[in-house]
């Protein structure tokens, strides 16, 4: 991929809202879910597009069942940008923590989006210090609210 054309995996735990994330960007996503028990989970990708500033925005979503590391593993391959989206509603878990300490060490810019700000038990400062060296900001992917904004500003600031 040429420097216009830029590829962005998403990554978070189980639930944190990757798929709404990318539905909210570009409402004709695709995704390819199965059920757990009543609700939609991914299981192999979500996929979105979007133009920010001229650049070509290729979203790629990832599962977050532990289980599915082989897939976030291929998704990853020659991946210019990560964004793990976190759930502001709960304390760090393991996987995101495991997440966000990977991205540090590594060369590939990357963000953190605080996700569900919209909700009463939001706590962005939950994820304050695990975040720290990454682009964050804060937003709803079920509201959509600074949602496009967030992207925007890492594609700005990062690319
Ligand atoms: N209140 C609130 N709920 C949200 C937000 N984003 C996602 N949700 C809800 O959280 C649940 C999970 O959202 P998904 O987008 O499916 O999460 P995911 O990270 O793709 O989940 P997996 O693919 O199973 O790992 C759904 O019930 C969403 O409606 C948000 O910003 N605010
Ligand atoms: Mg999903």
């Amino acid at each position: 991929m040429g420097t216009d054309k830029i590829k962005i995996v998403i990554f978070g735990a189980y639930n944190a809202g990757k798929s709404s994330f990318i539905r909210s960007i570009d409402p004709q996503a695709r995704n390819v879910d199965t059920k757990a028990g009543d609700v939609p989970t991914t299981v192999a990708l979500d996929f979105g597009r979007v133009i920010v500033g001229g650049k070509k925005i290729y979203l790629f979503g990832t599962p977050g069942q532990e289980r599915f590391e082989f897939v976030r593993e291929i998704l990853s391959r020659g991946m210019h940008g990560a964004i793990v989206i976190v759930d502001t509603t709960r304390e760090p878990d393991d996987m995101t923590r495991s997440l966000c300490t990977a991205l540090s060490v590594g060369t590939i810019p990357y963000a953190v989006f605080l996700n569900k700000c919209d909700h009463a038990l939001s706590s962005p400062q939950r994820y304050v210090e695990i975040s720290s060296g990454a682009f964050t900001s804060t937003m709803s992917a079920l509201t959509g609210e600074n949602a496009l904004e967030s992207l925007q500003g890492f594609i700005e600031e990062c690319f």
